[in-house]
């Protein structure tokens, strides 16, 4: 598979709200891509100050506590302003177009890499951590709340890695470990995705990605609703987000918790 070219995994939203059926192929090829102006200025004002109000009232429950990132999980379901952006359905609906079928929302975080963190997030795919089981491919969109250039932290994407699915789940913070687990994926041209705020990028739950380290005064405002398939079952595994549901391995992830609000 060739390297993809800037051309072909980056794009604006039409007026219709839907993205170009070239850029749907280099999500399927690629495992990524790049969405500019997803939110409007205004609206990026409207969630960052959201975001940085939540963020000061709540940084002490960040489920990361070695400094990569300061992590808080589920954030729709306690802050109305963030709700709207995990909810947008323009988001939502693209995330859909990419995926090819129905999504639910699987939870949301906000991931801010504090100034000069001086800390990757190293390589890893997101699906092996979660408790899912009879899905097809899952997707994050990661919207960028300030301008993310790669000095303060943007990720980088192994093209074409979604199809390694059944590796075992790899540790953010060693840098090697997705490598040692795979040693093929460390010879693969790497992509580094520069992100203004306001746009997103789109990976899928198997696509190696890392983000760089934030070395700026300014902190890294990130906001990641992950999407799952409609179909998705519980598989009996631990997890934050399931752990307190009571669930029985083979339910199915909906309801309420898990709502498609841009259906
Ligand atoms: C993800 O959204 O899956 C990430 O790994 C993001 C890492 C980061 O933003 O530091």
């Amino acid at each position: 598979m060739a390297t993809p070219t800037t051309e072909q995994f980056v794009s604006d939203v039409g007026a219709d709200g839907r993205v170009p059926d070239e850029l749907v192929a280099a999500y399927r090829e690629h495992g990524f891509v790049r969405v500019r102006g997803v939110l409007e200025p205004g609206q990026v004002e409207r969630f960052r100050a959201g975001a940085q109000a939540f963020l000061e009232a709540h940084r002490a429950e960040s489920l990361e506590k070695q400094g990569t990132f300061s992590q808080l999980v589920n954030v729709w379901q306690r802050d109305q302003t963030l709700r709207e952006l995990t909810f947008d359905p323009r988001i939502g609906r693209i995330a859909e177009q990419l995926a090819g079928f129905s999504l639910r929302l699987w939870h949301d975080q906000m991931l801010v890499k504090e100034p000069h963190n001086n800390a990757a997030t190293e390589f890893h795919q997101d699906r092996p951590y979660w408790p899912h089981t009879g899905d097809r491919l899952p997707l994050s969109a990661w919207i960028a709340l300030v301008d993310v250039p790669p000095e303060r932290g943007c990720m980088t994407f192994l093209p074409g890695t979604q199809d390694r699915t059944g590796l075992r789940p790899q540790d953010l913070h060693e840098e090697d470990d997705l490598f040692e687990v795979d040693p093929s994926l460390r010879w693969i041209p790497r992509v580094t995705v520069p992100l203004r705020a306001g746009d997103c990028t789109f990976h899928s739950g198997f696509t190696g990605h890392m983000a760089l380290p934030n070395r700026t005064d300014l902190a890294r405002l990130a906001h990641v609703t992950i999407y799952m398939d409609e179909a998705t079952r519980y598989s009996g595994d631990g997890h934050v987000v399931t752990d307190p549901l009571g669930l029985a391995a083979g339910d199915r992830l909906d309801g309420d918790t898990f709502p498609r609000p841009w259906a």
